[in-house]
């Protein structure tokens, strides 16, 4: 799987060549790079954005590096799947991180300031499937972050990246609830146990306990992932 990072910070993804990630990028099943707007400006100062149209606080990216950018990077696959991360965009879901992973090419473009020129989404849409994505109800201060966790949740999906597949079966989100609580030695530790069942050896036990335990902490701290 190709993904083609824009940013004008490229540092921030340095840490992408650490752990898992990092092992995939080296054995060739991740090809994930790292890309500068401001390698496609072409002004002294090498701008990228500029005062909004309508006046408002802050400054809005240009198109036209953003346009040069994404006609560098879309031609490099047939219709590559073209995401902006953004608050104003879907739900990032461990459903969308599937999605994701089953794609040969992602574009991921990191706005900062107020955004970007919204012709550019229309635009791309001209190159490839174009997708606002965002993190959840907040605010960061651009892309980079947002899309570091992307890469990472998709990244883990690729087959290869995570050396037992089994991992990825049980864990929260996975089956639309909360992962159940693990234990490791010792099985007294600082006057608190292991629940018993899991020292039981018996695995019909095990497996129903944890899908209470997945039940009942799901309906304490995320009820709303019970009721759709
Ligand atoms: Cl994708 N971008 C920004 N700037 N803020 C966010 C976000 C994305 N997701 C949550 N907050």
């Amino acid at each position: 799987m190709r993904i083609d990072v824009v940013s004008i910070f490229p540092s921030y993804f340095d840490g992408l060549t650490l752990s898992l990630l990092g092992k995939a990028r080296e054995s060739g099943i991740l090809d994930l790079r790292i890309h500068d707007l401001r390698d496609w400006t072409s002004d002294r100062h090498r701008t990228v954005d500029d005062t909004p149209y309508g006046g408002g606080a802050g400054m809005v990216m240009k198109p036209e590096p953003w346009a040069l950018a994404l006609d560098d990077l879309a031609a490099a696959s047939e219709r590559p799947t073209i995401v902006f991360p953004s608050p104003a965009g879907e739900v990032f879901h461990q459903t969308t991180a599937r999605e994701f992973s089953g794609r040969e090419h992602l574009i991921i473009g990191c706005g900062r300031y107020e955004g970007i020129d919204e012709r550019v989404f229309e635009y791309a849409a001209s190159l490839g499937e174009v997708r606002l994505v965002s993190l959840g109800d907040y605010v960061l201060n651009g892309g980079e972050v947002a899309a570091m966790a992307m890469i990472e949740a998709v990244g883990r999906l690729i087959p290869g990246v995570v050396g037992n597949p089994d991992s990825l079966v049980e864990e929260s989100h996975e089956d639309g609830l909360l992962e159940y609580p693990s234990y490791t030695k010792p099985s007294t530790w600082r006057d608190r146990v292991v629940p018993d069942v899991l020292l039981s050896g018996n695995h019909g036990a095990i497996a129903a306990w944890r899908r209470e335990q997945q039940l009942a902490r799901t309906a304490s701290r995320r009820p709303d992932l019970l009721n759709d």
